[in-house]
C-alpha cells in the first residue's frame, strides 16, 4: 500500500526524542521539525511571555500544587483511555496526533496527566499542570501544531457545599462590571450536556459555579485595567471525561477567541485515580496559554511565540506585562500548487474517518506537515483553495495557496520559487500526488 511504501522508504528504524530512542512502526508520523520543538521549554524560560502567564495563573490559585516539567511523551492509554475517549474517537487518528510509534505519542493536551496527578492529590486538594502539547492542526494566526496549556483541577468534598457556596458569594461580589462583561451560560443543558446520573444538582451546581467564578476572577485579575472591560462568553462544550462541560471565549479583534474548555470530571475518571466519586466532586479546566498571551501582550500571531529573533525576546521582562511592538514585516509572496491525488483515493463524501478502510489512505494533515517541513518558518499560511472530483478521471484534485513571508528579510522571487519546487517534489515523492 501507499503507506507501507512511504514508511519503508522514509522512516528510519528508530527515532530519538528528548534523549530517548524508540523503534518506529506503521504509526510513526513525528516529523523532525516538530520533534525539535520539544527542546524549547518556553513555558519555563524567562522572560518568555508564556512563562510569565504560567506564573500569573499559579499566583491566582493559591495552595494548588504545580506540575511544570512533565515530559511530553505519553502513552495513548494516558492521553485517551484514562479519560474515556471511545476507541473510534477521531483525535486518536494518525491524521490528528503525533505518534512516535503505536505505543507512545506526544500528549495532545495536559489532561493526559489528570489521572496520575489526581492520584497523588489529597482529598479537597487542587493542582495545576503547565506543558507544551502537540496536535496535527492547521496553521494560521491562532493555531499552531505545538502550543501550551495550563490544566487546573480542584477536588471538593460533597460535605463542604455550604463552605463552597459562601466562597462563591465572595467571588461573585468581587466581580466588577467595569472590568469584565460576562455573557450568561445556562448551568447545564439537560439533553446534550447533562449532570452525571449519580450527581444531585445541589452537589454539582455549586462546584460548576465555583469553576466558572474562579476562571472569571482569574482573567479579571491578570488583564490590566487598560485592556478591560474584557468581554467573555460561556457556552456548553463536550469532553469525554467531563459533564457538564463549558467553553470560554473572549472578544478579540472583531471575533471570539476560544480560551479554554472545562467541566465537572466524570465519576469514572475520579475513580481511576483512586479518589471516591461518591464523596468527592472535581472541576477541571484546560486553557491555551498562547490564546491568553495574544490579547494580554498584544502578540498578533501565535507563531511569534516560537521566534528566536531577539526583536521578540528583548521586548519582555520576567513576570511583567508589556505591550508587544510589532517589528517591521516584510512583504508576503503567494504561490498556488494544484495536484491530483493518487488514483484510488475515494470521493470526499465517501471517505470514512475509520482507519484501515478500503482504498488508498489520504490524510489531509500529511499535506500540511510536508509543506511546513520543507518551507519551515517561511510558510506563513496555507489555505485549501480548490477541491473537486473529476468524474471522468475518477480522481480528486486539490489546490492550495501558500503564503511565504520571512520575519527576518525580504524574500526574492527565485528563492520562493525554489522552495515551492521543493514542496512540489516532496509532495510527489511522499504522497504520490501528481502536480498539475
Ligand atoms: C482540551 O484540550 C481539553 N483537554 C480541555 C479540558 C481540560 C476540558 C479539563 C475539560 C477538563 P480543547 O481541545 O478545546 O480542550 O483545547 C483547550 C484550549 O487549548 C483551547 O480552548 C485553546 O485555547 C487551546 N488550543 C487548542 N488548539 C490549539 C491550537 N492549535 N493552537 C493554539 N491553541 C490551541
Ligand atoms: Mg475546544
Amino acid at each position: 500500500s501507499l503507506r507501507t511504501h512511504k514508511r519503508h522508504v522514509h522512516t528510519p528504524r528508530t527515532i530519538t526524542v528528548l534523549g530517548e530512542t524508540y523503534p518506529t512502526d506503521d504509526y510513526t508520523n513525528l516529523p523532525p521539525t516538530i520533534a525539535a520543538l520539544l527542546e524549547r521549554r518556553l513555558h519555563v524560560t524567562p522572560p518568555h511571555p508564556l512563562n510569565t502567564i504560567r506564573k500569573l495563573i499559579a499566583s491566582h490559585f493559591e495552595g494548588f500544587k504545580s506540575y511544570d516539567n512533565l515530559p511530553a511523551v505519553v502513552t495513548p492509554e494516558l492521553n485517551f483511555d484514562s479519560l474515556g475517549f471511545p476507541p473510534d474517537h477521531p483525535g486518536r487518528a494518525r491524521g490528528q496526533s503525533y505518534y512516535i510509534n503505536r505505543g507512545v505519542m506526544l500528549r495532545t493536551h495536559t489532561s493526559a496527566h489528570e489521572v496520575d496527578i489526581y492520584r497523588e492529590t489529597p482529598r479537597s486538594g487542587g493542582w495545576l499542570c503547565t506543558a507544551d502539547v502537540y496536535r496535527r492542526d492547521e496553521i494560521d494566526r491562532s493555531h499552531y501544531p505545538a502550543f501550551h496549556q495550563t490544566e487546573g483541577a480542584r477536588l471538593v468534598n460533597v460535605a463542604d457545599m455550604d463552605k463552597l457556596k459562601a466562597e462563591n458569594e465572595e467571588l461573585r461580589r468581587g466581580l466588577s462590571a467595569s472590568r469584565i462583561i460576562m455573557e450568561d451560560c445556562p448551568d447545564f443543558d439537560a439533553i446534550t450536556n447533562p449532570l452525571q446520573a449519580s450527581h444531585l444538582p445541589e452537589t454539582v451546581l455549586p462546584v460548576a459555579q465555583n469553576l466558572r467564578l474562579r476562571i472569571t476572577t482569574l482573567f479579571m485579575s491578570i488583564f490590566p485595567p487598560s485592556t478591560t472591560p474584557l468581554h467573555v462568553r460561556w457556552t456548553p462544550d463536550l469532553f469525554p471525561w467531563t459533564s457538564p462541560s463549558y467553553q470560554l471565549e473572549v472578544r478579540y479583534r472583531d471575533g471570539w477567541l476560544e480560551l479554554l474548555g472545562c467541566g465537572i470530571v466524570l465519576d469514572d475518571t475520579i475513580a481511576r485515580s483512586s479518589h471516591d466519586p461518591a464523596s468527592e466532586r472535581s472541576w477541571a479546566f484546560g486553557m491555551g496559554l498562547e490564546r491568553i498571551a495574544m490579547p494580554l501582550f498584544g502578540v498578533p500571531d501565535i507563531r511569534l511565540f516560537w521566534s528566536r529573533d531577539e526583536r521578540f525576546w528583548k521586548q519582555f521582562r520576567d513576570g511583567e506585562l508589556r505591550t508587544f511592538q510589532e517589528f517591521s514585516k516584510y512583504p508576503p509572496s503567494e504561490r498556488d500548487v494544484a495536484f491530483w491525488l493518487p488514483v484510488g483515493v475515494a470521493k470526499p463524501h465517501a471517505a470514512s474517518h475509520a482507519a484501515g478502510g478500503e482504498g488508498v489512505g489520504w490524510e489531509e494533515n500529511d499535506l500540511w506537515d510536508i509543506i511546513r517541513e520543507v518551507g519551515g518558518d517561511l510558510v506563513e499560511d496555507v489555505k485549501l483553495i480548490d477541491d473537486f472530483w473529476h468524474e471522468a478521471k475518477g480522481r480528486r484534485s486539490l489546490a492550495v495557496r501558500i503564503t511565504f513571508r520571512s520575519m527576518e528579510r525580504s524574500l526574492e522571487r527565485p528563492e520562493v520559487n525554489e522552495v515551492t519546487d521543493a514542496i512540489k517534489a516532496k509532495l510527489t515523492e511522499r504522497l504520490a500526488v501528481e502536480i498539475r
